[in-house]
């Protein structure tokens, strides 16, 4: 008997992938399928938002008498849960928690990740129907094994992360993750509460013509941005220009499309915000690691994002990623002396 194996789901792919490396001990594998599982629950009750109301707000009572939670935090309970509970996670740092929280636990103690999380990133854009994400990070755990993970692991350069990724609660719900083999995209199908293999090894383009900003921030960007934004707008034969302006005000929307169609992002820093607005560690750090793997860039302005040395898991940074020839573009305006 034949075994249809053309959908390949989350945990099949992991799998597979970890007999193709023998010597992986799965811990990476079962990380990811815990991720997975997260998603899911998150992605049920980010699909019933529109009915909070009927439901009960959140901090209120619904018709269930469970107190509604902000979605936001739910989706922070959800991550934590599963990775608190599962065997391949030491701790966690979270834009929803004030400082990293250690598992310090027996088996937890023994896991060698950690991970850092934006559990619902973009949910003030839930009331308004608008596509919002989950981003997280992951490392290798730098602390001695065996031992409650320490601070130093949560504080390493997006360059030594193992895998990064990002869900997608959109007109379909979608888990794409990178790790140094590369970049594949997973659909959740509902039929079978699984996310399956969509989008196998995602590539960049290496040039778009989707260019994404906050124009409302304009005059507060620095000269050569916006000499580059004015690039953008203008009609040339060289590159392709005008290019489109889309800014959905979602990071991960924005950035999810320009990975699969090409494009530029830009949260540049502005003069009442330097260092911009979006977070280093479990926003920027993430998603350099997946559009490199991908074949595009992502610079803070000056460097790499990947090679920023962190002070701080909350720290700022200004972003511009996506495609090479784009970003190359930017950097001829905006990076010459
Ligand atoms: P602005 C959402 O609040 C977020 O953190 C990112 O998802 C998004 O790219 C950015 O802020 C939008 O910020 O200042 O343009 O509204």
């Amino acid at each position: 008997m034949v075994i249809n194996r053309k959908i390949q789901t989350l945990d099949e792919f992991t799998i597979q992938q970890m007999r193709d490396f023998p010597q992986a001990t799965g811990e990476l594998s079962g990380l990811l399928r815990d991720i997975g599982l997260a998603a899911k629950r998150v992605h049920v009750e980010v699909n019933k938002a529109g009915l909070v109301d009927i439901l009960g707000d959140a901090g209120t009572m619904n018709v269930q008498g469970e107190e509604v939670k902000k979605l936001d935090v739910f989706a922070n309970n959800q991550f934590m849960g599963v990775l608190r509970h599962g065997i391949s996670c030491a701790g966690i740092g979270s834009e929803e928690l004030d400082d990293v929280v250690i598992f310090d636990d027996e088996i937890s103690n023994q896991s060698k990740y950690v991970c850092l999380f934006d559990p619902l990133d973009g949910s003030s854009n839930i009331d308004v129907n608008v596509s919002i994400g989950t981003i997280f990070s992951i490392y290798r755990r730098v602390s001695e094994k065996g031992k409650p993970a320490r601070k130093e692991d949560f504080l390493q350069p997006g360059n030594k992360q193992v895998a990064a990724g990002y869900v997608i609660y959109g007109s379909s719900t979608m888990l794409v993750y990178a790790t140094r083999r590369g970049v594949n995209g997973f659909t959740l199908d509902q039929a079978i509460g699984e996310f399956t293999l969509s989008h196998p090894d995602i590539k960049c383009p290496e040039k778009g013509k989707i260019y994404s900003v906050n124009h409302g921030n304009f005059f507060q960007y620095d000269e050569k941005v916006r000499e580059y934004i004015t690039v953008c707008q203008k009609k040339d034969k060289t590159n392709g220009g005008p290019y489109t302006q889309r800014y959905i005000g979602s990071m991960v929307a924005d950035v999810h499309r320009n990975l699969i169609k090409g494009g530029i992002f830009m949260y540049p820093g502005t003069t009442d915000k330097p260092k911009g607005k979006l977070r280093l560690m479990y926003e920027c750090n993430p998603f350099a690691f997946i559009v490199e793997k991908a074949g595009g860039k992502a610079t803070n302005g000056q460097i790499r994002i990947l090679d920023v040395e962190p002070t701080d898991v909350h720290q700022r940074t200004p972003l511009f990623i996506g495609s090479r020839l784009m970003m190359d573009e930017l950097e001829s305006i905006t990076m010459v002396p």
